[in-house]
């Protein structure tokens, strides 16, 4: 039998653009199922009862319900642009930034996004609570153009939807902070056509 893997997904969720742009570069052949959050379908939830998006049903039936772990059964069969590295030797790196990212830098900007519903501080200190990982990712972009290396990697594909929604919570503050490489890392990946493609609306499935 050769079914082809279903993808449930979310356009805006910045788990499912990671998962997603991976897909798309390596080229990978699946069905693209659009959902809601406040109504998932039946299918979705039998195959990942966590039901978070985004969720990849292979075709013998393996579930993949975690972003990272489809990104890296994309890119493992195919990674044209060398995002892992030569021996996957940009992973490891990638990896400690990704945990940041997963870890605190995402705990304070839920936060920051969602200052009215965290009233325990404003939304600047929030926004303060953030700013130790664009710190980080500043100085590394002192270095070279992109997280790691001279070229893009596994580490800016998995944090570049992240770091676009925090900017995006204030973009008159973010534009005008001091994080010049990261200002124009970010403009430069948002450009790439693959995120743009990534991010082209489609219709909801219906199931
Ligand atoms: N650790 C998961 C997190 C995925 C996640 O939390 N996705 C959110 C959307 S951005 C979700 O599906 N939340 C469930 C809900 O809101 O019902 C992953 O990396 O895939």
């Amino acid at each position: 039998m050769n079914t082809l893997p279903i993808l449930y997904s979310f356009r805006r969720c910045p788990y499912a653009i990671r998962a997603r742009m991976a897909l798309h570069i390596s080229e990978a052949e699946f069905e693209y199922r659009e959902i809601t959050l406040r109504n998932k379908p039946p299918t979705m939830i039998a195959a990942s009862p966590k039901a978070t998006v985004p969720v990849l049903v292979l075709g013998d039936g393996t579930v993949l319900d975690e972003s990272l772990d489809i990104l890296f059964w994309a890119l493992e069969k195919n990674d044209p642009h060398n995002w892992l590295g030569n021996d996957r030797g940009y992973v490891k790196p990638a990896m400690e930034i990704i945990e940041k990212n997963d870890g605190p830098f995402k705990h304070h900007l839920d936060r920051y996004k969602y200052a009215d519903r965290h009233p325990e501080l404003s939304q600047q200190g929030h926004r303060d609570n953030c700013l130790f990982f664009l710190t980080m990712l500043e100085a590394r972009l002192q270095k070279h153009p992109y997280l790691l290396a001279n070229q893009i990697t596994v580490a800016d594909i998995a944090i570049l939807s992240f770091i676009r929604q925090f900017a995006f919570v204030d973009k008159v503050w973010f534009d005008s902070a001091q994080y010049p490489h990261l200002q124009q890392w970010l403009e430069t990946l948002l450009s790439m056509r693959l995120f743009q493609f990534t991010m082209e609306k489609r219709s909801l499935w219906e199931f």
